[in-house]
Formats: structure tokens, sequence, C-alpha cells
């Protein structure tokens, strides 16, 4: 038997990039679906793009994506690819609409007609939980999502479950919580930290402006999480499993351990605040429980909060030291 094949939408991104080499070094042929950008972005695939096959395709386009299932013939289909970022779903709430929830339906539509019998991922995502009266999160808490992003993932999930259900597909959601890395977009909250505050150290810039320090949420690193993405699609039977660390801390935590990271004290005089990075609506409090990926998948994070906001930190002071 040769090796197996895996196809990954969002490929280029923080996620899929990370998942790539993570199938390569077990073995896998690995398929990107990428799509036409004017200037193209694969600068997360750097040490690996002679190894892995690209096929152009959109979430947004069905013939892309049956003929890139129908080129590829994958044994395991990752559908990473979204318009991933809650602030941009406020302002356009249709494109990631379109993207993010009706682009899932595409490609399981894709893999029922072309690779039937392939298992199928979804990134389905703590956002579904969204205003939550219960901690921590489990695969039985109810959902309310508090974006457009949210809402699409809230479809996106019923879509996976739906084909499961309907076509006897292995079809299996992971609903991930918040996980970052130095390839996080410089836009999510944790990025937007680690790079600023090494802006500060190295002198380019004075001040780091945030909007709600209140917020909560259950971070992990991301090479951890794409394990988890894998072993789920190992499972004798498709499933959901929430992926969590199962501790929670406030921006303002993640902020002070950044500076700490740097060597900074005196790091109040830094930090200002700005309602225009504030929400419409507010996702306040996310903490999950991975016991049932524990105990199915024998999944668990090794990477905590402190260590991921070190490696952050200084991955991004040597990036600024350097230029
Ligand atoms: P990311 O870095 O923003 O990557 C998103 C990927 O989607 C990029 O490769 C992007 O390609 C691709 N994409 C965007 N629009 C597309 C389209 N129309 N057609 C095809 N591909 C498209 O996101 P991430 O953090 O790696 O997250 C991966 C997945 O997990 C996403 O579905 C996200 O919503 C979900 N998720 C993430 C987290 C987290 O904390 N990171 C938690 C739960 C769920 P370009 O390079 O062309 O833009
Ligand atoms: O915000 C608050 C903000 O943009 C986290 C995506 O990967 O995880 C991510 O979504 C919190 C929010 O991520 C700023 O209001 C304060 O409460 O880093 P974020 P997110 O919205 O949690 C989930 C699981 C996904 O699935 C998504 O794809 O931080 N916050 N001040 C700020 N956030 C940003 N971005 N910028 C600020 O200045």
């Amino acid at each position: 038997m040769g090796a197996r094949t895996a196809l990954i939408t969002g490929i280029t991104g923080q996620d899929g990039s990370y998942l790539a080499e993570h199938l390569l070094g077990k073995g896998y042929r690995v398929a990107g679906i990428v799509r036409r950008l004017s200037s193209p972005n694969l600068s997360n695939l750097k040490a690996i793009q002679d190894r892995i096959e690209l096929v152009d395709g959109d979430l947004i386009d069905q013939a892309s994506l049956s003929q890139a299932v129908r080129s590829i013939g994958p044994d395991e289909v990752y559908n990473l690819g979204a318009q991933s970022f809650v602030a941009t779903s406020f302002l356009q709430p249709a494109l990631t609409g379109e993207i993010t929830g009706l682009g899932t339906l595409r490609l399981l539509e894709a893999v029922r007609a072309h690779a039937p019998s392939a298992r199928f991922y979804q990134a389905s995502s703590s956002e579904i939980f969204g205003h939550v009266e219960t901690e921590p999160q489990t695969e039985q808490t109810p959902f309310h999502p508090r974006s457009p992003y949210g809402v699409a993932k809230v479809y996106a999930y019923w879509a996976t479950v739906n084909y499961r259900e309907a076509y006897s597909m292995f079809a299996t959601n992971g609903i991930l919580f918040n996980h970052e890395s130095p390839r996080r977009g410089l836009e999510f909250v944790t990025r937007k930290i680690s790079d600023g505050v090494a802006r500060i150290a190295t002198g380019k810039s004075n001040c780091l402006t945030l909007g709600n320090l209140d917020a909560r949420r259950d971070w992990g690193f991301a090479p951890d999480y794409v394990d988890l993405m894998w072993r789920s699609l190992q499972h004798g039977t498709p499933d959901d499993y929430v992926g969590a660390t199962g501790e929670s801390h406030t921006v303002r935590e993640f902020v002070e351990q950044a500076f700490a990271a740097a060597g900074i004290r005196d790091w109040d005089r830094y930090l200002k605040t700005d309602a225009r990075f504030n929400r419409p609506a507010e996702v306040f409090n996310l903490r999950g429980s991975a016991d049932k990926a524990k105990r199915q998948l024998g999944w668990e994070p090794k990477t905590r909060f402190q260590e991921l906001v070190r490696l952050m930190v200084e991955a991004d002071l040597e990036r600024h030291r350097a230029g």
C-alpha cells in the first residue's frame, strides 16, 4: 500500500502549514488547495514547498473544489480554509458566510461526489459557544454564536454532522479553542501583543493599543492542536471533539506576561485602549474541557500559557532584532 494522501484547504494559514508538516512527518503525500492571489502568500510553507502539491481552488467555487478533490484522490480531507478573523466578519458578513459556512458544504459535496470514502475533518471553533452560561464548555454545551463568523461555523458544524448522518461519510468536527503561534496573523490579539511588545523592546514603537482587556480565552499552541486534528481522523468512528487546555486567561494577563518575557517592568505606560477594537457583540469568556479527546484519542496539549507567551514574544523579538 502506498502513502496515504491528505488534502488540506487553508494550507497557507497558521494551522494548515503546521498540519502539512505534521502529516509529512508521518509519511503522507500532502496536497493543498490555494486560491489565486495577485501576490502569492506562501511564506508559512517555505520549508516544505518542494514536498507538497498545491492545486488551485477557492471555497467560493464549487467546480474548483470538485476538480481538486477528483485530481488528488485524497484519503483524508482537512477543511481549514476560512475567513477566520471575527472582527472582519462583522464588516464582511456575507463573504464570511460564503467562505466559512457554505464553503464547507461545497467541499463536503465535492468529497461526496469524488472521494466518498475519504475521512473529512471540519475546523469547527469554540466561537460556536459564544455567549456561554456554563463552564467549562464541552461537546454538550449549547451553541450561541456572537458574530457572523460564529454563525457561519455553526452552519458548517451541522453540515458536517448532516453528511455523516445522511451519507454515512466519515465526517468529524474538531471544536477547537484559540490556538496561537509565531505564525498567527498579526491582527489576532496574541500576535498583536507579542509583535507590539517586541517592537517596543527594540525601540520601534512606544505603545500597544488594544480593545477589551477583560475578555478571557483558553489559549493553546497550534502545533499541539494539529495533532488532535490528525488523531480525530484515525479513530474508529467519526465524532465531534473539543480541543482546549482547560485554562483561561484575560487579554490583560497575556499583555502582562508578554512584557515580562521581554524584560519590561513598567509596561502600564505603553498600554492604551481604543473602543475601535471592541466588537458589536463580544464573547467574554471561553474555557474548554478536552476530556473526551483525552479519553478517546489520547490527546492532551503539551504547551501551557506562560510557555506559549514566552515563545511568541521570543520569536517576534528575534524577527525585530534581525531587521
Ligand atoms: P488562518 O491562518 O486565517 O488561515 C486561513 C486559511 O484559509 C488561509 O490559508 C487562507 O488562504 C484560506 N482561505 C481564506 N479564504 C479562502 C477561500 N475563499 N478559499 C480557499 N481558502 C481560503 O486560520 P488558522 O488560524 O490557521 O485556522 C484554521 C481553521 O481553523 C480556520 O477554519 C479557522 O476558522 C479555524 N479555527 C481556528 C482557531 C484558532 O484559534 N486558530 C480556533 C478554532 C477554529 P490565503 O492565504 O489565500 O488567505
Ligand atoms: O480576539 C479581544 C477580542 O481576535 C480574542 C480566531 O482564531 O479564535 C479566534 O477568534 C479576544 C476577543 O480571537 C483586541 O475582543 C482585545 O475577545 O485574537 P482574537 P477570537 O475572536 O477569539 C477562535 C477560536 C476562532 O475560531 C477564530 O477563527 O481579544 N481583544 N483587544 C482584541 N482582539 C483583537 N483581535 N485585537 C485587539 O486589539
